[in-house]
Order: structure tokens, then sequence, then C-alpha cells
């Protein structure tokens, strides 16, 4: 007998700049991606703080202000849902546009930080950035403020690191969302779902380097892809 996700007892829903594109937020590769269109190594690394702080807050502002004018999608609306209903589910996005939180979603583990908070270079405190342009980019302290965001060559956080794990070690299904799974350490992260016998769900709009590690594949729009597997008797063997 197949099993809806409503059998599920501890859901790990793994998101990517996919989850996204539907308010109108880019992704970073293919065509129109940030990545597309801004080389990284300029504006989005420790390297290019140090050289231009003032460039790379410009560029953090400017990604904030196209968030502020995007809302939450079907997509994350009803990931907040599947938390509401389901015993336990965790919600791991390399994304740092805080979408998943403005749908309702509780438990929300920012890989990759987030757009909105940032952290004082000397004491390591975080500042929450609730206005779209900052007063000022440095903290009361004196000390450069920078965005808290895990950068190319930056590590992983290690509370984060550890609770996503954790997570991912015991859930039962693992739904990995709108990512191209070419960016390291996340892109291991199904591997260890599998590891442990989660049952496996990959929603995109292609194939990534990552499918063959799902037995289920839906290929299309992220929000219409959930809206069917939320709304499924029995998820189908959507095979590629
Ligand atoms: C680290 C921050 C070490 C936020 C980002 C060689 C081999 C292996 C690894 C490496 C290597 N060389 C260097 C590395 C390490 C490097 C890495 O993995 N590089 C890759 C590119 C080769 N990783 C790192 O540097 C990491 N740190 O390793 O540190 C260390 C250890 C200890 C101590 C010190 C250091 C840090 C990685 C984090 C980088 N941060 N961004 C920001 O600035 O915006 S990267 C960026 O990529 C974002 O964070 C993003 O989250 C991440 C992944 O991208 P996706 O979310 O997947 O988005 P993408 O556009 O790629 O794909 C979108 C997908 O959605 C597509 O598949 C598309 O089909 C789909 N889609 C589109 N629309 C829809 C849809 N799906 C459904 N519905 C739709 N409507």
């Amino acid at each position: 007998m197949g099993k809806s996700l409503r059998d599920f007892k501890k859901v790990v829903i793994f998101t990517g700049a996919g989850i996204s594109a539907e308010s109108g937020i880019p992704t970073y590769r293919g065509k129109g991606g940030t990545w597309d269109q801004y080389n990284w190594e300029d504006y989005a690394c420790q390297a290019a703080f140090y050289r231009d702080p003032e460039k790379v807050w410009e560029f953090h502002e400017m990604r904030r202000a196209t968030v502020a004018d995007c809302e939450p999608n079907e997509g994350h609306c009803i990931i907040a849902e599947m938390e509401a209903e389901l015993p336990e589910l965790t919600v791991v996005t390399q994304n740092i546009d805080g979408l998943h939180q403005m749908a309702g979603s509780k438990n929300v583990l920012e890989f990759h930080g987030s757009l909105w908070r940032a952290r004082c270079e000397k004491e390591n405190r975080i500042h929450d950035i609730s206005e779209l342009e900052m007063e000022s980019w440095k903290c009361d302290c004196g000390a450069w403020l920078r965005p808290d965001i895990v950068w190319f060559g930056d590590g992983m956080k290690e509370d984060v690191l550890g609770k996503a794990t954790k997570a991912i070690r015991q859930c039962d299904l693992f739904i990995g969302i709108g990512t191209s799974g070419v960016v390291y350490p996340a892109a291991s992260l199904p591997s260890l779902a599998l590891e442990n016998g989660a049952t496996m769900i990959e929603i995109n709009l292609e194939q990534t380097p990552a499918s063959a590690l799902y037995e289920y594949c839906a290929r299309g729009p992220a929000s219409q892809m959930l809206q069917d597997l939320w709304e499924a008797e029995e998820i189908l063997g959507l095979n590629p």
C-alpha cells in the first residue's frame, strides 16, 4: 500500500533557490542567475569584504531590496502547513531570503545564513537587519559589521550543521526542493538521509547531480509539485 505524506513522522525539507523562484527571487545558476550576473569573488566572499566592505554591503542591500518586494509563494506556504500537521518537520534551507519564516515555518535551519542578519567582525555578535538600508555598517563597538552569510570558503556554523545533521539522520522522509546540488557541504545532505533509510523525494524542474539518490522525482514547479504530493492519497512512483 503506497504512503501519503501524512504517513511520515519525521520529515526534513531541504530547499535551495528554486523554492523561491516563483516568488520572483533570482536563482544562483542558469540564465539570469545571481552568479551569472555577479562574480561572487567580487561581492560575496571574505576577501571581497576585506578589499571593499562598502561594495559588498551595497550588493547585499540591493539583494535585500529585491527580496523585500517578494512574497512567500504557495510552495513556502504548503511547507508551513505540513509543519503544522505533521509530528516533526525541519526545514534545512540554503536560502538566505527568510521566505520560509515569512510563510509561517518555525523550525528553519539557515544553512548559509541570512540576508537579514549582520555579524560584528570583532565581537562575533549578531545584529538583526530589519531595515532595508542599515544606519551604519559598523557595530556600536566600532568594528565592521559583515553580512551573516556563509560565503564560499567560509566554514559552516557548527550549531546549524549539528542540528541539520541530527534531523537528517533521524528523518523518515527527505524532500529535496529546487537545488542544483553542486555546493558542498550542503550537497552531501541528501546522501546522509538515504544512508539512514529515509524515503527520498526530489522536486525540481530538471534532473540534478543528486537525482539518482531519490526514489521519487517530481519534475515541475515546486509549488505545483508540493500541492500534488500533499494532496495525493499515495505518492506515485515518479521516477525520471
Ligand atoms: C566550505 C551564500 C570549507 C548566500 C553561497 C571543489 C569541489 C567540491 C567543493 C569545493 C570545491 N571547491 C571549493 C569547494 C567548496 C565550496 C563549493 O562547494 N563549491 C562548489 C561551487 C564547487 N563550498 C564552500 O566554499 C562552502 N564552505 O566548503 O568551507 C571550510 C571548512 C572549514 C573551515 C573553513 C572553510 C560554503 C558554501 C556556501 C556558499 N554560499 N551563497 C549568498 O551569497 O547568496 S552559494 C549559493 O549556492 C547559495 O548559497 C545557494 O544556496 C547555493 C546552492 O544553490 P541552489 O540553492 O541550489 O541554487 P541554484 O541556482 O544553483 O539552483 C536552483 C535550482 O532550482 C536548479 O536546480 C533549478 O532547476 C531549480 N528551480 C528553478 N526554478 C524552480 C526550480 N525547482 C523547482 N521549482 C522552480 N520553480
